[in-house]
C-alpha cells in the first residue's frame, strides 16, 4: 500500500470541502449523510485520542494534525497524545478517549473504547467510496466498475454486490481477479470490451488506470487512490464528476463505523 505523504495531506480541509460540493452535486447528500446511511450511527461529539505511532517508516509530519483536523470537522473533540506508541496509547486511555485512531505503515484503526467496535481504514475507505459511486444521480443503470481488487477495492466491490449492483471488476492480477468472482461473484471485466460504466470505484495506487472506453459520457469516478486513476483529458472530453481525496472521506467513514 502506498504511504501517504506531508503533500497529499495539504489543505485538507479545502480538499474536504472541494469533495463535499461535488459528492452533494452528484448524490444530493453530504459525506456525513452517506455514512449516516452506510452505518446508521450518529456522532456526538465524541472525545478522540489519536496517538502518533513511530514504527516503520515513523511518523508522517502532518498525519496526526491532519486526523485532528478531520475529527474537529465533524465536530468531535480531538486530542493528539503528547507521546507516541505504548506511552501515547496509554495517555489517550487514561485522559478517557471515546475513540481511538492510530497507524502504522499496514494499518489504520478506529476504536471505539465504549462499545469494543474496531474498523479499519482499507474497509472503510473502500465501503464509503463504493457508496459514493453507487449514489451517482445520473447513473443510466446498475451497472458499476470496480478497478483494483487489493484492500480497498475488494471491500468496496463486496459492499456493492450486497447493495444488489451489477458489479463489474477488474485487477491486473488473474487470481486476484478469479478469487473475488468466487468469493464475491462479481462480473470480471476485460478492460477491452465495450461496456461504459456511469459508476466507477477506482481503488489503485497507479495513474491512467481509467481509458475512453470504460466511461459513460455522464459518469462518477469514485476514487481513495493517488495519484489519480483517471487521466485529465478523459475528464475533461466526457462530463466526469471526480470524488478524490486522500484522508478525511474515509476516516469520517471509519469514525460512524465503530459508532
Ligand atoms: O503516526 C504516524 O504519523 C504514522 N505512523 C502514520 C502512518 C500512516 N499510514 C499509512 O499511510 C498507511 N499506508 C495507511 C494510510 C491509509 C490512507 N488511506
Ligand atoms: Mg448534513
Amino acid at each position: 500500500m502506498a504511504l501517504l505523504t506531508p503533500q497529499d495531506l495539504e489543505g485538507l480541509t479545502k480538499q474536504l470541502e472541494y469533495n463535499n460540493n461535488t459528492i452533494k452535486k452528484a448524490t444530493g447528500m453530504d459525506i456525513a449523510d452517506i455514512c449516516k446511511q452506510i452505518y446508521s450511527t450518529t456522532l456526538d461529539g465524541e472525545k478522540v485520542g489519536i496517538v502518533p505511532i513511530t514504527s516503520g517508516n515513523g511518523i508522517i509530519s502532518n498525519f496526526s494534525s491532519s486526523l485532528l483536523t478531520i475529527t474537529e470537522y465533524f465536530g468531535l473533540d480531538g486530542d493528539i497524545t503528547e507521546h507516541p506508541d505504548v506511552t501515547g496509547y496509554y495517555e489517550a486511555v487514561s485522559s478517557d478517549a471515546d475513540i481511538i485512531l492510530m497507524a502504522d505503515d499496514h494499518i489504520f484503526i478506529a476504536h471505539n473504547m465504549r462499545n469494543g467496535k474496531i474498523a479499519t481504514n482499507h474497509v472503510c475507505t473502500g465501503v464509503v467510496y463504493a457508496e459514493i459511486a453507487s449514489r451517482y444521480k445520473y447513473a443510466d443503470s446498475k451497472d458499476i466498475l470496480v478497478i483494483g481488487l487489493g484492500r480497498v477495492g475488494y471491500a468496496g466491490a463486496q459492499h456493492l454486490v450486497k447493495k444488489d449492483f451489477d458489479v463489474y471488476a477488474y485487477d491486473p492480477n488473474r487470481e486476484t481477479l478469479e478469487k473475488a468472482r468466487k468469493e464475491l461473484g462479481i462480473i470480471p471485466y476485460d478492460p477491452e470490451e465495450k461496456h461504459k460504466f456511469s459508476m466507477v470505484l477506482e481503488a489503485t495506487p497507479n495513474p491512467n488506470t481509467i481509458s475512453e472506453g470504460m466511461v459513460a459520457e455522464r459518469c462518477l469516478v469514485s476514487t481513495p487512490g493517488i495519484p489519480c486513476g483517471l487521466p485529465e483529458d478523459i475528464g475533461k472530453k466526457n462530463e466526469i464528476d471526480l470524488v478524490m481525496e486522500p484522508l478525511m472521506i474515509g476516516v469520517a467513514s471509519m469514525i460512524y463505523a465503530v459508532m
